[in-house]
């Protein structure tokens, strides 16, 4: 049998075990890789392109795990599976990808997590360095493993995405500045409670770093806060304000309101949105970005896809693709963007999610929902107007055709992650989209 004795066993083999494989192997750091999945996505490139590698399939051998120098653990995984707990018992180091790179990272690092904007803030702040012209590297839950990032010549500043799973096992990441963006409940199938939930969140504050804050959400307040945006005019180093009757993006300075642009400036619509500019730009002013560049890019940042995108106007009926809603939060924060009657399509894998936020703000703004999925049920309980249901997208989207009004708005925000009917969110919306243009 394979000695472990100084092996480092990999976790999962996704993209981000995948990418720790390549990078430890590089370094000659003895490596070996399992997952649980029978064909777990990487195997074959690992099995192609690194055949020194040993990789297990089908199974997570905990006898291999507890002879472990190190465990990366991806983070798809918990520390509570059960093949890990002799390696627990015993004290074996257990680590994010997200660790790894900690280890390795040797230029300073904006760190962005919240249930969320992360995508958004993440991509933002990475064309706000980019216009300064500094160079930046962005990724982490994005897409792009960080460690992949580290591959690459080193640059100013590292944008990173991190998610809740990453945060669990990262110790000694020290951003040179962190944010909690917001707070609102995710990943219940994983946590024990919302208070679990956001202690995890806050592990991003770890270090001596600059803090940033949002006002608004107590949930992301930080006891040694140093910066901090709202959606407010009277509190916030970051906020909006009115000037003759024209909201602005607002800082302020010795007390003094200091406008920067105002928001119908922006292509980014919504108060989420805006909210989601303000955090930008104070993550941005924590590392001296030029203010100049920071705004030019803010009017040029169209938006990413699936993130309440208009997708087309048929008869007088607005589409919008919303796939990213993924949970309760960005569903009620779109609908209370789009702030119009509209038709709702939601439902898919609820992730353990108490439904009932949804109640009012579907029965103020929505003539009906359309329910696909999973736990289609679970949201229809929580619901007090017209449910109808389809048994794939395309169905809904023309029950949801058929039933708008002329005037109405026609918006697909799950609640819902996707994987018990789609790839993931960007394959969802991509049905979603390709069926509204055929309607
Ligand atoms: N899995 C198994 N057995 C294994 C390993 C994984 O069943 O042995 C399952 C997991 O339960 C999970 C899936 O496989 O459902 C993928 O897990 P993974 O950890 O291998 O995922 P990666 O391909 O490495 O992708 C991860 C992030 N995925 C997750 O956290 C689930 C990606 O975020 C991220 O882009 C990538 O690392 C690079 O950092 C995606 C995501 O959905 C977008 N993130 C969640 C979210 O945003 O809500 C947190
Ligand atoms: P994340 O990376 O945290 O999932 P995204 O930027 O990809 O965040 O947006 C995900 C979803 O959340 C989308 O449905 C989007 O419309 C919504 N959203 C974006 N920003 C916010 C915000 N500040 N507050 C609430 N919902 C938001």
């Amino acid at each position: 049998m394979q000695s472990t004795s100084k092996s480092t066993v990999i976790m999962g083999m996704g993209n981000t075990g995948l990418a720790c494989a390549k990078f430890l192997h590089k370094r000659n750091i003895p490596v070996i890789i399992m997952d649980n999945r029978t064909y777990p996505p990487s195997l074959s490139l690992l099995q192609q392109h690194f055949p020194e590698i040993t990789s297990i399939a089908g199974k997570f051998d905990s006898e291999l795990l507890s002879q472990a120098s190190e465990i990366i653990i991806s983070p798809g995984l918990s520390k509570q599976e059960p093949a890990l707990a002799k390696a627990l018992a015993i004290g074996i180091p257990i680590i994010s990808e997200i660790e790894l790179f900690a280890r390795y990272v040797n230029a300073p690092v904006v760190a962005i997590t919240g249930s969320n904007g992360k995508s958004t803030v993440t991509t933002l702040l990475g064309e706000m360095v980019q216009q300064a012209g500094w160079k930046v590297q962005v990724g982490g839950n994005l897409g792009t493993p960080a460690i992949d990032l580290l591959c690459e010549p080193a640059p100013d500043i590292y944008v990173l995405e991190l998610s809740s799973f990453q945060l669990e096992t990262t110790y000694s990441l020290n951003p040179a500045v962190a944010v909690v963006l917001n707070i609102s409940e995710d990943h219940m199938d994983r946590y024990a409670s919302l208070a679990d939930y956001i202690k995890t969140k806050q592990l991003i504050y770890q270090g001596n770093g600059i803090i940033v804050v949002n006002a608004d959400d107590p949930y992301t307040i930080d006891i040694n806060k140093n910066l901090s945006f709202s959606l407010r005019s009277d509190i916030g180093n970051f906020r909006i304000s009115n000037q003759k009757n024209e909201l602005y993006l607002t800082k302020v300075e010795n007390n003094e309101l200091i406008p920067l642009l105002p928001v119908n400036k922006m292509y980014l619509q919504g108060s989420m949105m805006q909210a989601n500019a303000l955090a930008a730009l104070a993550l941005g002013y924590a590392i001296n970005l030029p203010l100049v560049a920071m705004l030019t890019a803010l009017k040029q940042f169209k938006g990413l896809p699936h993130r309440c995108a208009w997708v087309a106007t048929k008869q007088n009926v607005d589409f919008f693709n919303d796939s990213k809603g993924t949970n309760v939060g960005a569903t009620i924060a779109a609908i209370q963007g789009l702030a119009r009657k509209s038709i709702l399509i939601a439902g898919g894998e609820g992730k353990g999610a108490d439904f009932t936020p949804l109640t009012n703000i579907v029965a103020e703004h929505c003539h009906a929902v359309v329910l696909i999925g999973k736990d289609a049920s679970l949201l229809a309980k929580v619901l007090s107007v017209p449910i109808y249901y389809a048994d794939s997208m395309e169905d809904a989207v023309k029950q949801a055709a058929n039933i708008a009004n002329s005037g109405d708005a026609v918006l697909l925000s799950p609640a819902c992650a996707s994987f018990d009917m789609f790839d993931n969110y960007e394959h969802r919306g991509k049905v979603f989209e390709e069926t509204v243009q055929q309607l």
